[in-house]
């Protein structure tokens, strides 16, 4: 028998739901109960495509919108080849954002550009101001009417403890279910 393959997990939301908290616990959790789990975050920083976004995300330098929204995809791209590698080797992804960030953040984009501009009591970088995060929450809501994307949605307000026992859970079942299929592309 030949070995199973991992599930791709993706935790998405705006800033400050918990993600990051949450994808360290389940990682951990996963490995607890003997299972091969990784975490990943995208954008992910460390490559020479994500210095140029993280340059951008800390106002840094500025790039035209379509240009940053080709580096953040090409930032997952050029992860793609070693994540199918992870996966085809039974281990599960545990991913902080992923292309929903893509879309959502930078459709978002377009929503009141003027109100959100100079607003501040957030964080210090771009995106982060309570407006923007509202237009990127609504964006979320759309796309998870998409039937071909297997969402859950969490309740985030509530305990870690709560919220990593219902993410515990549905990831073992979506590992289970991946086991038995093909490793597939999103909206393909
Ligand atoms: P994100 O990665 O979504 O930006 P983090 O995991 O970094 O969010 O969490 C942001 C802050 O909120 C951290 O200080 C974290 O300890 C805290 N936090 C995370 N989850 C909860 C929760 N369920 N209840 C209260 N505080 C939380
Ligand atoms: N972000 C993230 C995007 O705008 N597009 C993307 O494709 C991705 C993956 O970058 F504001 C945004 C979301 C967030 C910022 O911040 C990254 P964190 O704190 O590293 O998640």
């Amino acid at each position: 028998m030949g070995v199973r393959r991992g599930a791709l997990i993706v935790l998405e939301g705006v800033d400050r739901a918990g993600k990051t908290t949450q994808c360290k616990r389940l990682v951990q959790a996963l490995r607890d109960s003997g299972k091969e789990a990784e975490m990943m975050r995208f954008p992910d920083r460390t490559t020479m495509i994500g210095q140029l976004i993280s340059s951008y995300l800390e106002k840094k330098s500025n790039l035209e919108d379509h240009t940053v929204h080709l580096l953040f995809s090409a930032n997952r791209w050029e992860q793609v080849p070693l994540m199918k590698k992870k996966l085809e080797q039974g281990i599960s992804l545990v991913v902080d954002r992923y292309a929903f960030s893509g879309v959502a953040f930078t459709s978002a984009k377009p929503v009141n550009p003027a109100e959100v501009a100079g607003r501040g009591g957030f964080g210090d970088e771009r995106y982060e101001t309570s407006v923007f995060q509202r237009a990127v929450q609504q964006k979320f809501e759309q796309l998870i009417k998409d039937p071909s994307v297997n969402w859950k949605v969490i309740d985030a307000a509530r305990s870690i403890e709560d919220v990593h026992t219902e993410i515990k859970t549905l990831s073992e079942n979506a590992i289970n279910i991946a086991e038995n299929q093909p490793i597939g592309e999103l909206w393909k």
